[in-house]
This record gives C-alpha cells, structure tokens and sequence, in this order.
C-alpha cells in the first residue's frame, strides 16, 4: 500500500524535538514534504520546501498552507508556562491554521494534542476518547481548545482531524511515569501514517501510546484509524527502576496521569497538595 497518498504535506513545529525526529519518516508520506516554524532551522533538503511563519500571524500561515493537501500540526508552546504565549502560540495559532485549512481546501490534519488535555485523571484509572478532558495546566486547556476547534470545523466544514494525545514523545521513556506514557518515534510515525491513509478518519481522538504493558489508555473505541503499536517501552523497566527512587505515593505528580505538569505554571490550592 502506498503511504504516500498526498503530493505536499505541511509539518508545522518542524524545528521541535519531535519534527525533526519526523522530518525524515515523513518523506514517505509525500511527494514533498513543507516544513514550517517560527525559528529559521536550515535550508530545505532533497523533496523539502520551507515556509517559516509564526502561528500567531494570519497571513504567514495562510502561506504556509495554501497548495497542502494534508497538515500534521505540531508548532506551539510544548509545556506548562506563561499564558501568553500558550494564548498566541496554541489558541491563535491553532485558530489560524483551521481558517487557512478551510480557506485552502485542506481536508486532512493530524493535530498533536496531548495527555495533559486528561491530565486530572489519576494513574489508577483507564480513560477512553469519550472521557470528558480534565486538563491538568493552562497548557493542556490550550490543546483541548484545540480539539473542540477542530470538532468544529469537521462538523461544518468537513475538515477531518485525529487528535492524537501524544504521551511522552521521546527517544527513549525518561523516568517510572513514562513507562505508561512513552510513544517512540516509529509508533508515532505509524499513527500518523495511519491517520493520513485510513479512508474515513471523521474527528478521531486518539491516545498516542507504544505497546507499554502499563497504560492509562483505552483506544478501542478508534480501531478505525488502524493504529497497531510496535515498540513498547517495557525493556526499558530495569534500568529506570534502577536509577530512579521509589515513588511517594502521596504525591500528586505520581497520583495524576498529568504528573509534573501537576505542579508546574499557576499554583495549585491546598487540597491538591
Ligand atoms: P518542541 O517544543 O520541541 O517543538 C515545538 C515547536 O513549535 C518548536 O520548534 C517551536 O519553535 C515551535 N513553535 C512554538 N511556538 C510557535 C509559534 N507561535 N509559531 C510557530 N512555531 C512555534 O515540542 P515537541 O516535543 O517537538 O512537541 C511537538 C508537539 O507535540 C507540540 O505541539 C507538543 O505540545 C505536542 N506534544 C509533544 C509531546 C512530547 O512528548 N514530545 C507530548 C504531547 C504533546
Ligand atoms: C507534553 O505534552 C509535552 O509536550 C512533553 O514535553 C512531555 O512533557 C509530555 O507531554 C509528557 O507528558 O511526558
């Protein structure tokens, strides 16, 4: 089967951990593949084209989306911090991709969100796309944002979206919470593949999880995108035990799914503590 079922695809947020970690998986997907962010990273390469805006400015993005068949959305503010820029970065900017998509007649996106739009969930707990969002920080508010966005602009425009709510997006899982949370950059790369080329993919909320054998997440409910994991964070287990402390169980960065990002950004009142 080909993956490469449109001609230019737009990767915002190029220049961030995980774009560039994509920019290469991505080459497979299309015939060129146009890269954007607000920081210049570099000339574009072999079946590359660039377009740097910053998400906050209308008419750079409009730019940057016209002539694309498909958007995989990954620019913004990526943690917990102040307001402002999470506002220009993920609630502007999200708004004016969207615009662009529907000016443009781009009928695809796959929308990084994240596992902080569910963030309040404790770690105890299994939660389905159908879980109602219970953002842990004014960052996974900005994502949920997001989603309802893009919920919208299917249901008038057609525009179809997978909110992906990636989990820990890294090289390897960094610490105990990440045993449940890890997605490799292959799976996510499968994901996305997944949702560019599954025929119908409606509005899609998606858990963005490798195969770990410790999950929070339940993503029976969109077999329909044809996600099927292949890495699994299990063989990494050993050596974080090993260099990590026995957790305080008391503490809410290990009660909650969101873990730090629980006590980052505005403080949190007494009965969280
Ligand atoms: P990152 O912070 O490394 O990359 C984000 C990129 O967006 C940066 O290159 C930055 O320059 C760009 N950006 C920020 N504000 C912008 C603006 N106003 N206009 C244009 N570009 C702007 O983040 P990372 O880790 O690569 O994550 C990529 C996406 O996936 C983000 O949307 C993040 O929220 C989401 N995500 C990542 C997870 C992870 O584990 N890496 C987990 C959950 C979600
Ligand atoms: C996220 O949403 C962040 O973008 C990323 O930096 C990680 O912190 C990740 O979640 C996580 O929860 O591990």
């Amino acid at each position: 089967m080909t993956t490469k079922v449109h001609h230019t695809l737009l990767l915002t947020g190029a220049a961030g951990g995980v774009g560039t970690a994509l920019r290469e998986r991505l080459k497979a997907n299309c015939t060129v593949l146009r890269l954007s962010d607000r920081v210049d990273f570099g000339p574009a390469l072999d079946g590359e084209e660039m377009a740097l805006a910053d998400l906050s400015d209308a008419s750079a993005v409009s730019n940057a989306v016209q002539g694309c068949q498909a958007i995989v959305h990954l620019g913004g503010v990526s943690t917990e911090g102040a307001f402002d820029p999470i506002l220009q970065g993920n609630i502007v900017g999200v708004y004016n991709l969207y615009e662009a998509a529907r000016i443009h007649g781009v009928k695809r996106v796959v929308f990084a969100s994240s596992n902080h739009v569910t963030g309040f969930y404790r770690q105890c707990e299994t939660i389905t796309p159908a879980h109602p969002p219970r953002p842990d920080s004014l960052y996974g508010v900005s994502k949920a944002f997001g989603e309802d966005l893009s919920r919208m602009y299917f249901d008038r425009y057609g525009i179809e979206t997978a909110c992906v709510r990636i989990g820990s997006a890294f090289a390897e899982p960094r610490d105990r919470r990440m045993l449940a949370s890890w997605l490799s950059f292959d799976d996510l790369h499968r994901l996305i593949t997944a949702c560019l080329t599954t025929p119908v993919l409606g509005h899609s909320i998606i858990f963005g999880m490798s195969d770990n054998a410790v999950s929070w997440y339940d993503n029976a409910s969109v077999r329909h995108v044809g996600y099927v994991p292949q890495d699994s964070s299990d063989g990494f287990r050993e050596a974080i035990y090993a260099r990590t402390p026995e957790p305080d169980a008391s503490d809410p960065t290990v009660q909650y799914q969101g873990g730090t990002f629980l006590m980052a950004g505005i403080p949190m009142t007494a009965h969280r503590k």
